[in-house]
């Protein structure tokens, strides 16, 4: 079952069908411990529409698909990102810390957005005036319930100034929380908590509408367990309306790469879908 948040309300994939509602506050729905049950116990009451009607202003009205939830992040959970990260920051005498923090038992999380600085799909999200080497890090994302349950899955684009991280470790914040610096989409995949941890995840860039990188790991490269990592962040902490969790990067383009005004970002999940945005 996928779920969409639309300028109109939300709307349900399932089964082939597609089910619009309306009413029912997004904020709550997410706090659900078991959100695939309540809508599929709503699916009799809400309208039924023809997939193929909507399809042409669907995409257009789509949002992102959080309320009033945090977003907050893994780091260097996969190889790539642990090497990236030691190559960037080695001037600056940072490196041990990723290499460390990636054989640890303790996981980096990090704080990365609210609400309000998430865009959802279609949307541009944005490079920092003051950096010079900006990416995309196209992260599979879990929703996770005030209870600390995953149930569900979206697709996150966590933005990332690599100078400005690769200045001082401690510039983490600066290089990770700015306005338009996260963008999540396109709907949250509901599915009872199982995932194929084989899925593929693909990150595309195009310039000018040619393509300028591309690559694709998979999930089995993801070093932590979802549900671990879930755990750490609960502990001593409440989220009264559940939460985002970006689990970390497989995927850096190479170090001449840096994104520029108007190019295209996709980012590819095949169960969960297509997440477009550009710069802007
Ligand atoms: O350690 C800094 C950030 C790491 C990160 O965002 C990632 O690995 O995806
Ligand atoms: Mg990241």
């Amino acid at each position: 079952m996928k779920l969409y948040r639309t300028n109109s309300g939300f709307a349900i994939e399932h089964e082939g069908n597609v089910y619009r509602g309306s009413g029912t506050n997004w904020h709550s729905l997410l706090t659900q411990e078991n959100p695939r049950d309540f809508l599929l116990a709503a699916l009799p009451r809400m309208e039924q529409v023809d997939p193929d009607t909507v399809s042409a202003t669907f995409s257009a009205s789509l949002r992102a698909p959080i309320g009033n939830q945090e977003v907050w992040a893994a780091g260097v959970t996969y190889f790539r990102s642990r090497d990236a990260r030691m190559e960037e920051s080695k001037a600056a005498g940072g490196g041990d810390f990723y290499d460390r923090v990636y054989d640890a038992e303790r996981p980096e999380l990090f704080f990365k957005a609210t609400a309000s600085r998430v865009v959802g799909p279609n949307a541009p999200v944005a490079i920092r005036d003051d950096a010079k080497w900006s990416v995309p890090e196209p992260e599979w994302t879990l929703l996770i319930s005030p209870g600390g349950k995953i149930t569900g899955y979206t697709i996150g684009n966590d933005m990332s100034s690599r100078d400005i991280e690769g200045e001082n470790p401690l510039y983490l914040p600066q290089a990770k929380v700015y306005n338009r610096s996260c963008a999540l989409g396109p709907c949250i995949l509901l599915n009872d908590g199982r995932f194929d941890m084989g899925a593929e995840i693909k990150l595309e860039i195009f310039r000018e509408g040619k393509p300028v990188f591309a690559e694709t790991t998979t999930l089995a490269s993801l070093k932590r367990d979802p549900k671990s990592l879930a755990q750490y962040l609960y502990r001593n902490n409440v989220f009264a309306h559940g939460c985002f969790l970006m689990t970390g990067t497989g995927i850096v383009p190479p170090d001449s790469f840096t994104l520029q005004l108007n190019d295209r970002i996709e980012i590819t999940i095949p169960p969960i879908g297509v997440l477009v945005n550009s710069v802007g």
